[in-house]
């Protein structure tokens, strides 16, 4: 069966994770992705946290599956002239190098549009343009850290904190996608391609809405109702740091169960929803609780909230974070193991939802990555294995018209 975005052609001057991610999940959808890489060294994450020596490394396979590699060196005279005739033939060409690479290179968003008028450029950068840190390479945590999400992250009486979760990176990957195709649905209207821009500081604030929305908050209240500082401790003119809070109006905290003294991840998540009282207090053996003016509604609930959940962590105590979550789902109230990533690489339904996959490469053999996360129900997502390092490029030059001829001299010439 044919895949929706088939016959769309991708130029993938991307590297690390921001930009890889996202033109991976576009060759997922079936997408021809030639990921551009520098003769000899490509990718700096080809080796980068290496586990096989001299063999790709997990954060390049994991991040760049079901692409094409070809080698260039689009600083020789050879490499502008091949990459001009990729741009004349492809649809969308998405790059995430530093403020500016692109136009030293010669390939200006000025240029590209006159080489192919129907072209879309996406970029990745880490502020917008015209803010005034433009200038600013970025990776990861720096975006955490302009985005809003360190330092609302954490304890109140620790430092800022980054998140594990790939916020600055793979979140503004997946920003880019949508972008992407929302303008190659406006090009089959139109004809006309167009820039496509997202920074991560403007990706991670996106995930920090809810953030903003406190801030304002706080500013005409004094008080934030749901974080851990109301009602018996006191708040500044910033959003503080809420630790395990839950973020909306449903109260939650990191809960430990049975074994936490030597398990780092026998805890469960638990969501006191305001309609569930009830049978949060009968799952409890409270049912006294329910009717009870001093707990019966949420504003009841606020002062004592953590005395609450210090009730639920001694009814927890004889019971693993899997026995807590079997005996809750009973009673409908929102909850989880807190999954460790061993548990997740072995969970039974992740595997067969292709959530987690075990793909195999020709050096590193057997390794898992994780599928993709949206689900269709016309297509089966296949993941395959990530290119070497050029290993497409005498096939992708063969493509554009090259004779084996000059192939070989450019070879020769190492512009590839
Ligand atoms: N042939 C020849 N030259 C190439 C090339 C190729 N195939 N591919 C890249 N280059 C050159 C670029 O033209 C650039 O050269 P100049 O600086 O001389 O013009 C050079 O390689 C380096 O590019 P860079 O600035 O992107 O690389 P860096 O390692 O110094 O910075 C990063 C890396 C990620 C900090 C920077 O690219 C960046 O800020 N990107 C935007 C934000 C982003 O995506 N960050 C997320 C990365 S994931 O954590």
């Amino acid at each position: 069966m044919s895949k929706p975005l088939e016959g769309v052609k991708i130029i993938d001057f991307t590297h690390v994770q921001a930009g890889p991610a996202c033109t991976q999940l576009l060759a997922w959808f079936g997408a021809d992705v030639i990921k551009v890489e520098r003769p000899g060294a490509g990718d700096v994450t080809r080796s980068q946290l290496r586990h096989v020596k001299d063999a790709d490394a997990l954060y390049f396979t994991m991040l760049n599956s079901n692409k094409r590699s070809l080698t260039l060196d689009t600083k020789t005279a050879q490499g502008k002239e091949v990459l001009t005739k990729l741009i004349q033939e492809s649809d969308v060409m998405v790059e995430n190098f530093g403020p500016g690479a692109l136009d030293r290179m010669g390939f200006s968003w000025e240029n590209i549009q006159k080489l192919n008028p129907g072209m879309i450029l996406a970029s990745v950068k880490g502020f917008s343009d015209g803010h005034h840190y433009e200038d600013l390479k970025v990776y990861e945590n720096v975006a955490q850290c302009a985005g809003g999400a360190a330092s609302t992250t954490g304890f109140w009486d620790g430092p800022p904190t980054v998140s594990a979760a790939a916020l600055g990176d793979s979140n503004t990957g997946m920003h880019l996608a949508i972008g992407i195709l929302t303008a190659l649905h406006q090009k089959i209207k139109t004809g006309k391609g167009q820039k496509v821009a997202v920074s991560m500081q403007d990706s991670v604030l996106n995930l920090c809405r809810v953030k903003l929305r406190d801030q304002q908050r706080l500013d005409a209240l004094g008080y934030l109702e749901e974080y851990p500082q109301y009602p018996h401790g006191s708040f500044s003119d910033v959003v503080p740091r809420g630790g395990n809070a839950g973020g909306g109006g449903q109260p939650g905290w990191v809960l430990k169960c049975k074994g936490w003294e030597t398990d780092p991840n026998a805890y469960i998540y638990f969501t006191i929803q305001g309609h569930a009282w009830a049978p949060i207090c009968k799952a409890l053996g409270k049912p006294e609780w329910i009717e009870d003016p001093a707990y019966n509604t949420a504003e009841a609930r606020q002062d004592k909230i953590f005395d609450i959940f210090s009730f639920i962590e001694s009814w927890l105590s004889d019971k693993t974070k899997f026995e807590a979550v079997d005996i809750l789902r009973k009673f409908d109230i929102p909850c989880s193991p807190v999954l460790s990533m061993k548990e997740i690489a072995n969970d039974p339904s992740l595997r067969e939802s292709g959530t987690i996959v075990e793909v195999d490469h020709p050096k590193i053999g057997k390794y898992l990555t994780v599928g993709s996360p949206i689900k269709f129900s016309d297509m089966a997502v296949e993941v395959k294995a990530s290119p070497l390092l050029g290993e497409h490029t005498d096939e992708v030059l063969a493509q554009l018209g090259y004779s084996a001829d000059q192939i070989a001299e450019m070879h020769a010439a190492r512009a590839v």
